[in-house]
């Protein structure tokens, strides 16, 4: 009784979260963490000030987050292993999780302190391209948000994703420093460092009880250094680890070559060793041979597997029982060499007899896969893969051949599937099907939405999946709604709160169905539609003083933000601005609903038509917005740097959500659900998760066009021919025309060519071929709005029935389904 009176007279000043609290500890910190006084302390400080705060409050759960993953060898710990994640600014997220925003935004009000600038000033840890990322980073908020113990296992790059910069309309890429300052949310692990082997040979050696063991002798050894950084799940009582590695060399100086006066050397190999977490690729689907980067696949998962095992065997249990305490989610096939290593460390290091490993291996892995474009399936030349993982290429060859034994048995009328299903592509050059070896190695295969997984099955895994017919499944994807929907849309989390209260949070597809009944509510659609005007004036803002673009927030905002890809057909969106942009010229007094175009998206720094299309959609906007016979009616807008951040702004803000890609390339999507569950209508093609995104929303209240996947494989299978679209379409003709000939490249008439002939006479992804139905669709989508209590209807009915579209959803299905670890 008397500890506790102590207690409620004076709080722990680390864990007090009442506004008073917090505002001493943030000067606390501001003075002991920063060095400043109030006096002299810039955003910045008051940002670490303000962070170091948060997570002290966060501790607390951190450490028994932690504490019941290594002493609780009964549950399963479900550990994701992806080469990105995409986890955007904490602060916010953190304050949400724990329930502080409100009285730490008194607290540094009271200091003459504004919450949200604050906030904005955080520098992103941009470590992932784009959707697979960011899934991932939802994926982790689910987890603790359930209660599941996970750890999420990654790279720690020093470089994140290029900052974007548009210069004189092209796209120029910049370093992204993100840890310029330290990087509050992470702590350095120096307990947790795993020595990791690159290159050299093996041999054969024998053991001292008398057995024949491979023995590698690396080429370079590197150490990789753990950084813990804290996913708390929503109401902070749940806390998980996201545990990243960070290569450093194993001496920083090599003694013996220094003293022979080796100086430059021995800091060269240094360097190298820290290069390997440098930098993330920056390419998106499309994938890169490049030798940098199987050693970062390497590291980060040799470095992860021997952590599991260090936990595996601290709680006691034989080694045979591995896939109890773990179950491995491999994030595409970035870390699949984690079942050749995982054989290694059982087989060579650990001495257990390969069927047994064999057996602990398949039991304990599963593989995502993300994509339909055969392009982006990954492929190591074998030399190369010999050179950096020669003990690793012996492991695939040996399950290679095990493998292709039991093909060959079960199907001696098919003397060509072993050819098809090898882990090897025999073609030359050879090489290593890293989509094969983690198939065979992994218990379960899913895509990420219905269609994909269905089309998986059907073409680009087609063999894998007739011999493995029980390992494939599906598992749609999904996006938080804390991030996606709390944080970044505080009007319409208000106003949705103040009808159906606050636990759709982290109910969120039992709850928020329940706005279905006021979808016609007048008050409800008032509130709903002030919302969704007060975050449009919130882009606005941000357009006009960083573009110094003027956008009308009565106009319809219509907006595609995602990776440039000629596949997501962003110039499919270009040309039909073209054309409206024709009609209001030809006929400025005509009955034209205002719009608002806006773009956004990265292009990898190498995709030469992905830069193409940016420079494109921003000489259309220089003509566009200042031709005066438009009169403001219709603005184009390209936002640069689309990132974490700039989503949880435009994404709020958007009344027509572009998901245009052609039908059958896009895996699933995910900037769909996050648009959809703000309010956005989606126009879009059968493609990915829209399929099941239209058939929750109703028809109805869903804006589709364009061929099917069907259709798209019957004209791709007739012999397409782009330039037969032109003839029944002239306002496509002209768009064209207009492009080739230099209307919206300066009189520069050879600037657009490549794009231009691209379409003319490839055409890959039948952009051509769907314009006439893309057009007539956005037609229909601008009678739509022009009537405010019909659109509105749309948009509360989009947000009610988009439930399923939780990544909490996703995670009980791979909980049930995949990893077989209780969810409540
Ligand atoms: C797929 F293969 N995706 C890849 C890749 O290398 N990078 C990547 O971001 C994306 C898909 O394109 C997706 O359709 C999908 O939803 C996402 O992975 C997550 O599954 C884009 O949203």
């Amino acid at each position: 009784m008397a500890a506790k009176r102590r207690t409620a007279a004076s709080p722990d000043p680390r864990t007090d979260c009442s506004r008073e609290g917090l505002r001493k500890a943030v000067l606390d910190n501001l003075f002991y963490a920063t060095g400043h006084a109030q006096e002299n302390a810039a955003r910045g400080d008051w940002y670490t000030a303000v962070a170091y705060t948060v997570r002290d409050r966060m501790l607390k759960a951190w450490v028994q987050g932690i504490e019941r993953i290594a002493a609780d060898g009964d549950v399963r710990c479900v550990a994701y292993l992806s080469a990105e994640f995409l986890i955007g600014p904490q602060l916010g997220a953190n304050m949400l999780a724990l329930g502080i925003t409100e009285p730490m935004r008194e607290a540094l009000a009271s200091l003459g302190q504004d919450l949200d600038a604050i906030v904005f000033h955080e520098p992103e840890p941009g470590l992932g391209n784009g959707g697979l990322g960011r899934l991932a980073a939802c994926f982790m908020d689910s987890l603790a948000t359930l209660g599941v113990p996970a750890i999420g296992y990654g790279i720690r790059y020093e470089f994140g994703m290029f900052r974007q910069a548009i210069e004189d309309g092209a796209q120029v890429e910049l370093a992204d420093k993100w840890l310029r300052r330290p990087f509050p949310w992470e702590l350095p692990r120096g307990g947790q460092q795993y020595e990791v082997r690159l290159g050299g040979k093996t041999h054969m050696e024998t053991a001292p009880d008398g057995t024949l063991r491979v023995q590698w002798t690396p080429a370079k050894t590197v150490t990789a250094c753990a950084h813990d950084i804290p996913v708390v799940g929503h109401g902070g009582t749940h806390c998980n680890l996201l545990r990243l590695w960070r290569a450093e060399a194993v001496e920083a100086f090599d003694f013996s070559t220094f003293n022979a006066g080796e100086y430059f050397s021995s800091v060269h190999d240094k360097i190298f060793s820290e290069t390997i977490t440098k930098v993330l690729y920056p390419n998106d689907d499309p994938y890169q041979g490049k030798q940098l980067r199987l050693g970062q696949q390497y590291l980060f998962v040799s470095a992860s597997l021997q952590d599991m095992l260090h936990i595996h065997h601290s709680l006691g249990k034989p080694l045979e029982t591995f896939h109890t305490t773990f179950a491995i989610q491999l994030n595409d096939t970035h870390p699949a060499v984690a079942v050749a290593e995982l054989m290694r460390l059982l087989v060579d290091v650990h001495g257990m007899d390969w069927d047994t490993a064999w057996s602990v291996t398949t039991q304990t892995f599963a593989y995502t896969n993300h994509t339909l474009l055969p392009e982006a399936l990954e492929k190591w030349p074998l030399p190369l893969f010999a050179e950096v993982l020669p003990r690793h290429l012996e492991i695939v060859y040996e399950i290679n051949r095990r493998f292709l034994e039991s093909v060959t048995a079960a199907h001696p009328e098919d003397p060509d599937l072993a050819r098809r299903l090898s882990l090897i592509d025999e073609t030359s050059p050879r090489f290593v099907r890293m989509a094969h070896l983690a198939t065979v190695g992994s218990k379960a295969v899913n895509g990420v939405a219905a269609l994909h997984s269905e089309l998986l099955k059907r073409d680009v895994l087609g063999d894998l999946a007739a011999f493995f017919p029980e390992k494939f499944t599906n598992v749609t994807n999904g996006v938080t709604p804390r991030r996606w929907l709390a944080l970044c849309n505080p009007a319409l989390a208000a106003c949705i709160s103040n009808r159906i209260g606050t636990r759709w949070q982290d109910h969120f597809e039992e709850e928020i169905i329940r706005l279905e009944e006021f979808a016609d509510d007048p008050d409800f659609q008032a509130q709903w539609q002030a919302a969704k005007l007060t975050n449009k004036q919130r882009l606005t803002h941000l357009a006009k003083t960083i573009l110094r673009v003027e956008l009308d927030p009565a106009a319809l905002f219509d907006v595609q933000v995602k990776r440039i890809h000629e596949y997501k057909r962003q110039h499919l969106n270009v040309l039909r601005v073209i054309a409206l942009y024709n009609r209001l010229r030809r006929n400025p007094g005509m009955d034209f609903v205002p719009r608002a175009v806006i773009f956004g998206g990265k292009a990898a720094p190498a995709y030469y038509l992905a830069k193409q299309i940016i420079l494109l959609v921003n000489r259309v906007a220089e003509v566009v917005n200042t031709d005066p016979a438009v009169a403001g009616r219709l603005r184009v807008a390209f936002v640069p740097n689309f990132n974490v951040r700039s989503g949880q702004v435009i994404y709020p803000a958007a009344d027509l959500s572009q998901q245009i890609s052609l039908a059958g390339k896009e895996a699933s999507g995910t900037g769909n659900m996050k648009f959809g569950i703000n309010g956005a209508v989606t126009i879009g093609t059968l493609d990915g998760a829209n399929v099941e995104m239209r058939a929750c929303v109703g028809e109805e209240n869903f804006f589709l066009f364009g061929l099917t996947t069907d259709e798209v494989q019957a004209v791709q299978r007739a012999g397409y021919s782009p330039a037969a679209h032109l003839e029944g379409n002239p306002e496509l003709a002209e768009a064209l025309d207009q492009i080739r000939s230099g209307v919206f490249s300066r009189g520069d008439a050879g600037c657009f060519r490549p794009l231009v002939d691209n379409l003319l006479h490839r055409d890959e992804y039948l952009v051509l071929a769907d314009f006439a139905s893309y057009m007539d669709c956005q037609d229909r989508a601008a009678r739509t709005y022009a009537d405010p209590a019909a659109w509105t209807r749309m948009s509360i009915l989009n947000v009610a029935r988009l439930g399923m579209f939780s990544s909490d959803r996703s995670i009980r299905e791979y909980c049930r389904n995949i990893w077989n670890v209780p969810v409540e």
